[in-house]
């Protein structure tokens, strides 16, 4: 009797939990709203298993193949990470070399298989016409925003995502919703839209006016995901450019491990980061996220049940995102494929009840 009471509150809980779980733009389609609760309802579950490029290209192939995870584990992942740098130029292809129309198939496919898409952006420098990575300025956000000289430039850029955000739709002509993941790893200094860069109001308002033009075009196809560097210290650290309750819907970090004596600050620097955001996460009823992780070139054969999963197993996070194996760099590679060395640790890996592939969130 005490059993059944205990499930029935568990139940109760979820569904509440579920039911008030609502986008922060108060404008949403209806199936943006159901992302965000399939978002909550698979946390119940487990941690849904994401790859970036999974479905485009892999470490021995490119085009179009089948996902090394695919081939490693014998299910596809729950989460397919997409890149849309380039797009804002113009351009057919993405900075990784991923056409947009193929990008565009493959979220319909993942879309109508049940699975969940997430984009990020290394939108290329305005001011300078260089790369995300061009840090040789401090005016560049101030630059982009109302009054600056590569505003009108900026608006143009977001007016291409917008329409690629618009050009969503599954086979009944729906909008498709994407989890979109702007201006990530603020907290460091490696992009022009970071730290040391520019001020905390630019950044805040660079945040607001990307999603005020987003939505001024009609886009209400999208969660949004604020994702820090790894390495904070505390929620101040974490919150300090944070560009507000009303904008953001998932909270996140990236943290890498690097190679094989990395493991335990990573270990650490995951547990610490978890400890500040869970709180924060749960208290603005937000969505708790791994944005970007992994070790390149898996140094590690046990890796995936020995570091990986002790390291986020007692988290409420909806997923975890694994950074992409590159075709044409032989040792830029995060998952598992054939033949590579961790591959028989991630199939165990990938039987852990908790760890969700796309069979498990169809
Ligand atoms: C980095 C590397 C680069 C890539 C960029 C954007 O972490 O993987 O090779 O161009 O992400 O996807």
């Amino acid at each position: 009797m005490k059993n059944i009471l205990l499930i029935f509150v568990c139940f109760l809980l979820l569904f509440t939990q579920v039911f008030a779980q609502k986008p922060a733009d108060i404008n949403a389609t209806k199936a943006t709203v159901d992302l965000s609760k399939k978002l909550v309802s698979t946390t119940e579950k487990g941690i849904m298993i994401g790859h970036q490029d999974d479905l485009v290209y892999g470490h021995s192939w490119n085009v179009d193949g089948v996902s090394d995870v695919k081939q490693t584990a014998g299910d596809f992942p729950a989460v397919y990470g997409w890149e849309l740098g380039d797009l804002e130029l113009g351009r057919p292809a993405s900075l990784d070399g991923v056409d947009f129309a193929n990008i565009k198939n493959k979220i319909k496919w993942v879309n109508a298989q049940g699975g969940i898409n997430v984009i990020s952006w290394h939108c290329n420098n305005p001011l300078t016409g260089k790369n995300a990575w061009d840090v040789s300025s401090k005016l560049v956000v101030k630059s982009v925003l109302p009054g600056g000289e590569k505003n009108e430039l900026f608006v143009k850029m977001l007016d291409r995502l917008a329409d690629f955000f618009l050009s969503l739709k599954d086979e009944k002509g729906e909008l498709i919703p994407v989890v979109f993941r702007p201006w990530h790893e603020h907290t460091g200094s490696w992009f022009w839209w970071g730290k040391n860069l520019c001020s905390k109001d630019e950044y805040v308002a660079l945040w607001k006016y990307t999603v005020t033009q987003l939505q001024a075009k009609g886009v209400h196809n999208i969660l949004y995901a604020y994702s820090a560097a790894g390495g904070f210290n505390n929620s101040s650290e974490y919150m300090d450019r944070f560009p507000g309750v009303g904008i953001v819907d998932l909270l996140g970090f990236d943290e890498y491990q690097g190679g094989i004596s990395g493991k335990d600050n990573y270990m650490k620097s995951i547990a610490k980061g978890m400890s500040i955001l869970l709180p924060i996460a749960k208290v603005n009823n937000k969505i708790a996220i791994l944005s970007e992780t992994g070790c390149e070139s898996l140094p590690d054969p046990k890796w995936w049940t020995e570091t990986l999963w002790p390291a986020i197993k007692d988290y409420p996070i909806a997923y975890v995102l694994f950074w992409r194996n590159a075709h044409d760099k032989p040792t830029h590679y995060y998952m598992p494929f054939p033949g590579e060395a961790s591959a028989a640790n991630f199939r165990d890996f990938e039987k852990i009840d908790r760890t969700l592939f796309l069979r498990d969130v169809r």
